[in-house]
């Protein structure tokens, strides 16, 4: 398998280094980190929260609103992109270092759903809303409604319709990344880990989930476990990519359970692609998986199936770096 490429330029976002998930061992300590170089934008807003005294669980609220309120982003919030019936289902759900989790599924009309997700942990005594009673519970608890269908989305979706060929398996989501040096241009769910400065840690995942879903699909991000998992005493991970595959393996929580075990992030995580790539062969050869993880001595590291996933690293100084993961099916 070949190192990871070191082509510096991922667009929009500040670059300071790309390195293989091997090399920020050797950084300073990560306090937060984020899916994709979009994840810069979000870890600048938690590291605010952070400087004003926030806690882990307001630096990944923080950060994943920044992805949520961004148009641009076409899997996350506002501007995501619809099921096939041309409706914005949002899914997103936090975890705390004490264990305490909330999440939301299928949420329609609400940009924030990952403070929906925070507020069903808070104010309610369960850990998940879907659908419409998600939906009812935030209008309740004072969060606007709005259509979260963009121009763009709609446009993307009617071109869409003309085939209407979906597969319940992540083509569409395979055809954005492909080609897309760094993946700078792909815009993708967010899943965010964050240490505050009392050492304590926490995480978010929000997202729009696949493109052109089924009505009623949900994916991997808002299940605990799979998309995202957090364990005090080891450190967290978090999962991007076809959510039916992250969900056959647990994605998140085997992650930190070979942290537990005593692997660094980036081994964890290929611990678990590697599993996933025995358990379904062939099946997984053109899909997309990507971990990523962060653990208590602030060390980062993802692992993916297929080459292009990058995530930005961000230290106590609030230095952000954003790093390319090495993949199972690297390309040369
Ligand atoms: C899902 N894992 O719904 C999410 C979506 C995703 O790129 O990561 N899309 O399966």
């Amino acid at each position: 398998m070949s190192g990871p490429s070191r082509r510096a330029v991922l667009g929009a976002v500040p670059v300071a280094a790309i390195a293989g998930a091997a090399a920020s061992q050797a950084d300073a300590p990560a306090v937060m980190v984020s899916t994709w170089d979009f994840g810069a934008a979000a870890n600048a807003a938690g590291m605010e929260a952070r400087a004003a005294g926030g806690s882990a669980l307001d630096m990944v609220e923080a950060g994943g609103r920044v992805a949520e309120a961004d148009e641009g982003n076409s899997s996350v919030g506002l501007g995501g992109l619809p099921d096939r019936d041309g409706r914005v289902t949002l899914d997103a759900c936090v975890m705390t270092w004490a264990g305490d989790i909330g999440a939301v599924c299928a949420l329609e009309d609400v940009v924030h759903a990952v403070s929906v997700a925070r507020r069903v942990m808070e104010r309610t005594p369960h850990v998940m809303l879907v659908g419409e009673g998600a939906r009812t519970f935030a209008v309740e608890q004072g969060f606007e409604t709005r259509s979260l269908l963009t121009p763009r989305a709609e446009a993307a979706w009617r071109d869409w319709l003309k085939t209407a060929d979906y597969a319940p398996r992540p083509n569409s989501e395979n055809t954005d990344w492909r080609g897309m040096p760094g993946g700078a241009a792909n815009h993708d769910t967010i899943g965010l880990l964050a240490i505050d400065s009392a050492n304590r840690m926490a995480g978010a995942c929000t997202t729009s989930g696949m493109a052109f879903k089924m009505r009623g699909r949900v994916g991997d991000s808002p299940i605990i476990g799979a998309g995202l998992y957090v364990d005090d005493e080891v450190g967290g991970a978090t999962a991007t990519g076809v959510g039916e595959d992250v969900v056959r393996v647990a994605g998140a929580h085997a992650v930190v359970e070979a942290m537990r075990a005593g692997l660094d992030p980036a081994a964890a995580c290929r611990r678990v692609i590697e599993r996933l790539a025995r358990l379904r062969g062939a099946k997984v050869a053109g899909s997309q998986v990507a971990l990523l993880a962060l653990d208590k001595q602030g060390r980062a590291g993802g692992f993916t199936l297929q080459p292009g996933f990058t995530f930005a690293v961000t230290d106590a100084a609030g230095h952000t770096r954003i790093q390319r993961a090495p993949a199972l099916f690297e390309t040369p």
